[in-house]
């Protein structure tokens, strides 16, 4: 029973120090002649950073088995640390009073939100609210709150009248989605380690949980299982969180009218590539390595020709070792499991294995110059690696040599085969495995949306009611930061947009619109940022297209450019001349980025020797891996299932739709000019079709004009898709994708009702519930939290148009009245008696207070109950 920490109490009076196993139970030793006063468990987190270090302050002294006696030293800690660990062990201070929505508190500044906060903390209260905003402070521990009995005790809660949860959060998002028949969203952010994927998987969790009845069966199934087989693939462990996300993703369930979950769509965003091939140090490549590594029987290895974990390259520079073995195992075996529920057979499982030994082989592939002959260029091997590859690939050796050596370049009237330097042989080899690694990513995406698309029967109805939720990579800033955490921080600013848009902006905006008395809120806007980012035609964004076009750029001359356009931007900090790298001044504080690799990252797309060599591969998977589009494919998905849609509500709808199917069916393998035959056919069934609808077989919900057109331009885009990869036009930039899937993003947030969380990371070392206020309120700070509660507080959480506040407390108003501010004003002055702080009625809306709302609700409540009393009564008495 080793003390693994020592430490006085913040009076100095005692050593208190702490005992890995003993269970809780309290100790008594001797330290000098200071007296012990107690023992408790603390984090072994604590331990493990300063193990075995030399402190000066207490000397530990123990008795060995046989008799002997050893020091252990151990390190001092200060006193704000002590008291803080004391606080979460509830030994001090003594018990204060805390607010459950910061509106509420007392006095409000930056210093009563942290003290609220903290003191909240310090008693498990990960959660706050701000108005109807969730705060969630990560405590690096599991908390006994999330089992189904939370899910059951939040349902059709008021927001406000229970402790603040993630589940009340979802529970609130589904339930005015039914009643108002609206989409909602929920919008997560924070920064990297604060929280978000976990707080997604809860609501993910408590959303599938609120509309099955009991067990998660299909569907449910199929959406639980979505997110450990995305974070296997798409998650690793960086500097700032284990689990750190590398690629965006935006979840939208999918409900029918009444509201049980019909499927699901996952929008994936931009994932890190280069962490395939390189990372910082004591960072990781993505988890699904190690779980295959570790978890895999020997069967597998065999067949997957697996090594160990320290024989591959790409997994073993800076720093390597391994010492969670036991968990990784386990997490193999998680993530088969998850692979099972989202339906990918045992055969697709051995396939996508094959996939990832193929790319852990790549980084083995070495290149010497070639020894013998006039003959410039490279030997690659070793040959064991080129054959395995090969195998595993199944592709020609031969071809595989050749891509891995040489460039092919088609210019008009011939074609030049040139090889390759050792640098640009390195980039060939690790852009291959990068290639295939984010095609399996993707068809990864593809396949779970296909699922998700494909379970509940499509036949049924269309989809009518979604909740989507949002979960990026967090804002980052590490001791390097280049290309991807550009473009992970420019997300960031503008989810930070988005908040400030909805809470500050269109918020005031309306108040000013329904004419009420209103003082406007003042709050920092990072609009200067995300102007200097994308504006046309001179954001770092365009120049970087612009350089990344232009043959005889560099690096240089991009740094050069950002440098001339921007000087003297406020967002754009000058660095000296000589450093290769730029500053941002983001909403949450500066980020030095290197320039290198910005032009080579921004264009990496497949090269087209890699894409014919697998091609050409005998495996059908590796074909399918890099034959299609992805987004081409999924929209095919749809495309089919809609036809199916159709084919199964009519006689005539099945008639149209076996002509169109038998058009559209053999896509992947049409010729393009056919294809584009096709679609001037189905232009011109659509048009037939309007005759259908309007003789009313086919129900308008089920086939609009709207869908219909929907499919022919589904069909035109498969279409482009194909052709684009057919004529190797230059696709565009990955920064252009990237940015053109931000703003479809942002538009479908536009169109649903958002609600937000913020996620707070506690501290920076992981460590259990243990309050940094430093790296807190900095986190308060950038967010914008004081002013955000202000406006929560001093405006109006409930808003109702005329006609809304009618229909639900028409019950209260007199029997005549009428949707109008005459009829409306009496209940709520007079009936009620608010106080006129509390309320305002605008030219069309009611403008409440949630306080006041509550007690609306609370006597709208009362005279529902009043009047059915007195209607048993006046049964009883007639009956
Ligand atoms: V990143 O931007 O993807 O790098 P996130 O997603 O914000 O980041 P994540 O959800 O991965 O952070 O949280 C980091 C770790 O904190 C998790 O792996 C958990 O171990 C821990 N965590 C987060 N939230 C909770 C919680 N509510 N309860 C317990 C938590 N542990
Ligand atoms: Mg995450």
């Amino acid at each position: 029973h080793a003390a693994l920490a020592l430490g006085l109490d913040p009076d100095r009076k005692y050593v208190l120090a702490e005992v890995k196993e003993c269970g809780g139970e309290e100790w008594v030793l001797e330290a000098g002649d200071l007296p012990v006063q107690r023992f408790l468990l603390w984090p072994r987190k604590a331990q493990e950073k300063h193990p075995q270090s030399l402190g000066f302050y207490f000397l530990l002294q123990e008795r060995n088995h046989d008799g002997s006696i050893h020091y252990v030293h151990l390190p001092p800690v200060s006193k704000e640390q002590e008291t803080q660990r004391l606080a979460a062990r509830g030994f001090l201070p003594p018990p204060q009073d805390d607010f459950a929505d910061l509106c509420n508190l007392p006095v409000l500044s930056e210093d009563s939100i942290l003290n609220n906060l903290r003191t909240r903390f310090y008693k498990k209260k990960i959660y706050t609210y701000a108005g109807s905003i969730l705060i969630a402070i990560n405590p690096f521990k599991f908390l006994p709150i999330y089992n189904p009995k939370y899910v059951k005790m939040y349902e059709k809660h008021q927001l406000g009248k229970l402790e603040p949860h993630i589940f009340a959060i979802a529970d609130v998002a589904y339930y005015t989605m039914l009643r108002k028949r609206v989409n909602q969203c929920i919008v997560i952010s924070g920064e990297s380690g604060s929280g978000k994927t976990q707080s997604t998987n809860f609501l993910i969790h408590c959303l599938t949980a609120l509309s099955q009845k009991g067990y998660a069966s299909g569907v449910e199934r199929t959406i639980l299982g979505a997110g450990p087989v995305l974070e296997a693939f798409g998650n690793a462990k960086t500097a700032h969180n284990n689990n750190s996300s590398r690629f965006g993703k935006f979840i939208q369930v999918n409900y029918l009218e009444g509201g049980v979950v019909r499927g699901a769509v996952v929008e994936k965003y931009l994932l890190e590539k280069s962490r395939l091939v390189s990372r910082e140090k004591n960072e990781r490549n993505y988890h699904v390595f190690y779980y295959l590594l570790l978890g895999a029987s020997g069967e597998d290895r065999k067949e997957f020709k697996l090594l160990p974990p320290e024989d591959y390259f790409y997994l073993k520079q800076q720093n390597f070792k391994i010492e969670d073995e036991e968990d990784l195992h386990h997490d193999f075996e998680r993530l088969q499991q998850a692979m099972e529920m989202v339906g990918f057979l045992p055969a697709t499982k051995k396939q996508i294995f094959s996939v990832l030994s193929a790319i852990l082989y790549l980084g083995n592939v070495t290149y010497t110059k070639k020894s013998t002959g006039r003959d410039e260029g490279l030997d690659v091997g070793p040959p064991e690696v080129l054959a395995t590859l090969s195998d595993l690939l199944k592709v020609k050796e031969e071809l595989l040599v050749e891509a891995l050596t040489k460039r092919k370049t088609v210019t008009v009237n011939d074609k030049l085969i040139l090889p390759y330097s050792h640098s640009e042989a390195i980039t060939a080899r690790d852009s291959m495995a990068k290639s295939l690694y984010s095609a399996l990513f993707d068809w990864i995406v593809l396949r779970i949306n296909h699922a998700l698309l494909n379970k509940k029967d499509m036949e049924e109805s269309v989809p009518c009611l979604s909740i989507g939720v949002l979960d990026i990579f967090g804002f980052e800033d590490f001791q390097t930061n280049s290309f991807e955490q550009f473009c992970i921080n420019y997300a960031n600013e503008q989810l930070q947009y988005y908040f400030n848009n909805h809470i500050f902006n269109l918020e005031q905006e309306e108040y000013q619109a329904e004419g009420i008395t209103w003082h406007n809120i003042d709050y920092t806007d990072n609009v200067g940022c995300i102007n200097l980012i994308s504006k046309k035609p001179t954001g770092l964004l365009y120049l970087l297209d612009e350089e990344s076009n232009f043959p005889h750029a560099t690096d240089e001359t991009l740094l050069a450019k950002f440098k001339q356009q921007h000087q003297g931007n406020k967002y754009f900090i000058p660095t000296p001349v000589m450093e290769p790298a730029f500053v941002i001044q983001h909403f949450a504080g500066k980020v030095k980025y290197q320039i290198k690799d910005f032009r080579e990252k921004n264009t990496d797309h497949m090269r087209p020797d890699i894409v014919a060599l697998l091609r050409s591969s005998d495996r059908a998977y590796v074909r399918q891996l890099i034959g299609m589009d992805p987004v081409a494919m999924f929209r095919w998905g749809i495309l089919r299932a809609t036809i199916r849609g159709i084919a199964a509500f009519s006689e005539a709808g099945r008639s149209w739709a076996a002509k169109t199917a038998g058009v559209v069916r053999p896509i992947s393998r049409t010729p393009l000019g056919e294809l584009q035959r096709s679609n001037t056919q189905i232009e011109r069934m659509y048009k037939k079709n309007r005759s259908i609808k309007q003789k009313n077989i086919i129900p308008k919900n089920l086939l609009d004009s709207q869908s219909l057109k929907f499919i022919v331009s589904l069909q035109d885009r498969t279409t482009k898709s194909l052709l684009h990869l057919h004529k190797k036009k230059k696709p565009p930039s990955i920064s252009a994708q990237f940015q053109t899937s931000l703003t479809k993003l942002l538009e479908t947030l536009n169109r649903a009702e958002p609600f937000f969380i913020r996620c707070i990371r506690s501290n920076a070392e992981k460590e259990e519930m243990y309050l940094d206020e430093a790296l807190v309120v900095q986190q308060l700070r950038y967010t914008g939290m004081l002013e955000t509660v202000r406006i929560r507080r001093s405006g109006y959480g409930a808003k109702y148009s005329f006609q809304e506040f009618i229909g639900q407390f028409g019950v209260l108003l007199p029997k005549n009245a009428t949707a109008c501010k005459e009829d409306i004003s009496p209940l709520l002055e007079k009936k009620m008696g608010l106080d006129p702080t509390t309320y305002q009625i605008g030219k069309t809306k009611v403008f409440l207070k949630e306080l006041e709302r509550q007690q609306l609700q609370d006597m709208l409540h009362k005279e529902v109950m009043c009047k059915i009393i007195y209607l048993q009564r006046w049964f009883r008495s007639h009956l």
